[in-house]
């Protein structure tokens, strides 16, 4: 009911408008040919309103970092992305001091150089030092944006993974499960053909790299330890993101993507960093305004792709912890063999 007041309250508000300017238009029109000439007083208003809006909105923007900068990621727990935080630091530095610097001239010029009696503007056709200035300005810089841009890009997707640890994280409308390669770092072969009671990823059993995969409702990483996450997708194509880390792949049915990270940060450690318990205050008043009950940071894999009616809450948890703590956790699990024989 209230949307569509607020609705009603929109439409007849526009046909008001409409018909106030049909108003001044015939009035207009009654009141017969008026002298239409700019003055020097209309040009200053006029060049003032748009000094006042021009800078204003610039200054709103500045203002909008102090407002709202709390709410974007924390910095990057993983190798890879400290290397993308620099790379958009560098971006963002740039364009920002070159939008405040532009948009101020901008107000301020046409402002400064408003229309006044008597004046004419500056004739020129062609400035060989200008033109070759602000031709290779932005050309050197977007050349050096560029390059370190695909540095960073090589470094993050292809990165040496040959101490790498194997998992594999599967996706299916609305949830995450993962596999753990076990003692062999392998993963036995799957397919989606063999889907069935407690197999619930399809894993062959025939194939004897599958004995020691370990199927969990729970991500754990190890620290300093870099993760070579393969990914697969049972029905539509989702994507495994974990903010976090800087991390994002597609999980699309029929083939195996895959990304390599390495987590620099434990659940722990995180739960204790200054920065974050102060996000974690943020985030339980407004939880608690909602009548909801507080909770504590964690690592969390989400699906960044629009999959469906329940894509929203589809996500797992993430662990990150030490190579003893994983290898206490690891040990309390069933190998995949230990399952299915005692099925
Ligand atoms: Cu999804």
């Amino acid at each position: 009911m209230t949307t569509f007041l607020n609705f009603l309250i929109i439409v007849l508000t526009i046909i008001g408008i409409v018909q106030i300017v049909r108003i001044i238009e015939i009035a207009a029109k009654l009141k017969g040919p008026q002298d239409k000439i700019t003055t020097d007083q209309d040009n200053r208003y006029n060049a003032l309103a748009m000094l006042i809006v021009g800078l204003g909105f610039t200054a709103f923007v500045a203002y909008s970092f102090k407002l709202w900068g709390h709410l974007v990621l924390p910095d990057p727990v993983s190798v890879h992305g400290e290397g993308i935080k620099m790379l958009w630091d560098t971006t963002m530095i740039l364009i920002l001091v070159t939008f405040f610097i532009t948009q101020t001239l901008l107000f301020v010029f046409a402002y400064k150089y408003r229309g006044r009696e008597g004046n004419t503007a500056l004739f020129q056709t062609h400035n060989n030092k200008l033109e070759l200035l602000w031709t290779s300005v932005p050309a050197f810089v977007l050349t050096g944006l560029i390059l370190f841009g695909l540095s960073t890009w090589n470094k993050t997707m292809v990165p040496d993974t040959t101490n790498a640890k194997v998992m594999e994280v599967y996706a299916q409308q609305f949830n995450w499960t993962a596999r753990y390669a076990g003692d062999d770092n392998q993963l036995g072969k799957a397919h989606y053909t063999l889907i069935g009671g407690i197999n619930t990823l399809g894993v062959d059993e025939r194939d004897t790299l599958s004995h020691d995969d370990v199927v969990v409702r729970e991500i754990h990483l190890v620290k300093d330890q870099q993760v070579l996450m393969k990914f697969r997708s049972q029905d539509v194509i989702h994507s495994a993101y974990l903010p976090h880390f800087n991390v994002q792949m597609n999980c699309v049915p029929g083939m195996s993507t895959q990304f390599a990270f390495t987590p620099t940060k434990t659940t722990k450690e995180m739960r204790e960093d200054p920065e974050m318990i102060e996000r974690m205050k943020f985030i339980n008043e407004a939880r608690a305004k909602k009548g909801e009950e507080a909770v504590e940071f964690d690592y969390v894999l989400l699906c960044n792709k629009i999959c469906g009616s329940a894509h929203y809450n589809m996500q797992i948890k993430v662990i990150v912890e030490t190579q003893e703590e994983f290898d206490v956790w690891m040990a309390e699990q069933d190998t995949f063999k230990t399952l299915v024989s005692a099925q």
